[in-house]
């Protein structure tokens, strides 16, 4: 049985947001053609406390983009976003949730982030998701959302290395691009490593 993923279609991530991806808003309407065709739909959600250690603002003259090191990973540093219960981090409106059976959130712990829905970063801890996919008797994700260089990225090599066969909706997926072709580079990873682009 195959499921849908939706990474992180939050407010924050659309333009006007606090970490603005270009054209994030555009593959809402992606996501809402595509739920009618699974069974299960799953949506992530980047939900930090707003103390979170990913944020540039909490480390002394540190700005976004920078790269430091948060507790033994190499992090990259963020504007404030998706704080919990914060407007930013909410799912965004045009999104069917009738059609969500499941959220999972992500980057709840002060000091570690997480790009991939299925595990924090350096996989110090599941989310969750992976365990839940397989008791539903899920062998296939497709996964679309924000961004393409991180989230999606990271969610889609976890999938790949949990044994899930793995699609990437690029016509649901918009980048960050810190650098101009990181989002292209992501896409030729995911590939590299098993996924279907499709
Ligand atoms: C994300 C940067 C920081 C994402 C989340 O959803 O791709 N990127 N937090
Ligand atoms: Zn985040």
């Amino acid at each position: 049985m195959r499921a849908l993923l939706l990474i992180d279609l939050q407010y924050d991530f659309c333009p006007g947001g606090a970490l603005p991806v270009e054209g994030g808003d555009e593959v809402v309407s992606v996501a809402n053609a595509l739920m009618a065709e699974f069974p299960l739909v799953v949506a992530t959600q980047d939900w930090h406390p707003a103390d979170h250690g990913s944020f540039a603002a909490m480390h002394l003259w540190r700005k976004p983009g920078q790269v430091i090191d948060l507790n033994g990973l190499p992090q990259v540093l963020w504007p404030i976003h998706c704080v919990q219960e914060t407007f930013g981090a909410q799912l965004v409106a045009g999104l069917d949730k009738t059609g969500i059976h499941r959220v999972f959130h992500k980057g709840t712990d002060q000091g570690l982030d997480s790009y991939s829905g299925f595990y924090d970063n350096g996989r110090r801890k599941s989310t969750g998701l992976g365990e839940w996919l397989r008791e539903q008797g899920i062998s296939a994700v497709h996964v679309m959302g924000l961004a393409t260089d991180y989230c999606v990225k990271h969610s889609v090599l976890d999938a790949l290395s949990l044994g899930f066969e793995t699609h990437v909706v690029s016509a649901g997926c918009r980048g960050v691009n810190l650098s101009a072709e990181d989002a292209d580079r992501a896409m030729e990873e995911m590939a590299a490593a098993g996924a279907i682009i499709g």
